[in-house]
């Protein structure tokens, strides 16, 4: 696959302990995705490309936790007052906590900035771009026009959550979205939740690759 490095950037999403096998949010094989996501760092470092990353960083008692809820349960979808339709998660990537941190194998040196989402305890974040109210910025769209970027290369966690409204906003947003397809896995919850997102992405015309394509470039 072509790449103009100086116009791409690789955005890593939430490839942190909970979201891994044995964390408080753990999507199966999560840790799967940290060798291909190495691999692309590593590459698009050496060839110019620019590297960030997003980590979720909920607060203590942030409301998307189902404990701050009475007689609610992971899982429970409720409406909050600023977003319709929260899905309520175990307590999870509590700021300054090991599960909070990047998985341990993840190469952190190729990435040259990190956004932080989720900080707000009154409002979830799923998306890299826009807190859940869908209007709240998170920077990242004026860090990508500030450099010049016009491609972003996708991976990370969870496929049907951050992956995938980090996706569709950078989409939207007018940038040429690639999902690295063997450097994402997905929650599940609700059941079927992982297809609908894929094809949902693909008809908002997000393109898929698998990391190979990317580390066999001859440029
Ligand atoms: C995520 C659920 C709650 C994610 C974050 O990173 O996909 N999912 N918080
Ligand atoms: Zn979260």
């Amino acid at each position: 696959m072509e790449i103009n490095y100086s116009k791409t950037l690789l955005l890593i999403i939430d490839a942190q302990n909970d979201f891994c096998p044995g964390g408080a949010l753990a999507v199966n094989d999560g840790d799967i995705v940290i060798k291909p996501l190495n691999e692309l760092s590593n590459n698009f470092a050496a060839k110019g490309g620019r590297v960030a990353a997003t980590q979720d960083w909920h607060p203590e008692g942030h409301i998307s936790f189902a404990s701050v809820h009475s007689g609610k349960n992971p899982g429970d979808i409720i409406d909050t007052p600023l977003v319709k339709g929260q899905v309520l998660w175990p307590c999870h990537c509590v700021q300054g906590t090991k599960g909070a941190d990047f998985h341990e194998a993840l190469d952190l040196n190729p990435i040259s900035a990190i956004f932080r989402k989720g900080c707000n305890k009154d409002i979830d974040s799923y998306s890299a771009f826009f807190e859940n109210d869908r209007k709240t910025k998170t920077g990242l769209e004026g860090y990508l026009r500030s450099l010049g970027i016009e491609t972003v290369v996708m991976g990370g966690l969870a496929t049907d959550y951050c992956v995938f409204y980090s996706a569709m906003d950078c989409k939207k947003s007018g940038f040429k979205t690639i999902i690295v397809g063997d450097a994402v896995r997905g929650v599940g919850i609700p059941e079927g939740s992982v297809k609908k997102a894929i094809s949902e992405m693909k008809t908002a015309g997000v393109n898929f690759c698998v990391s190979k394509e990317l580390l066999e470039t001859y440029d």
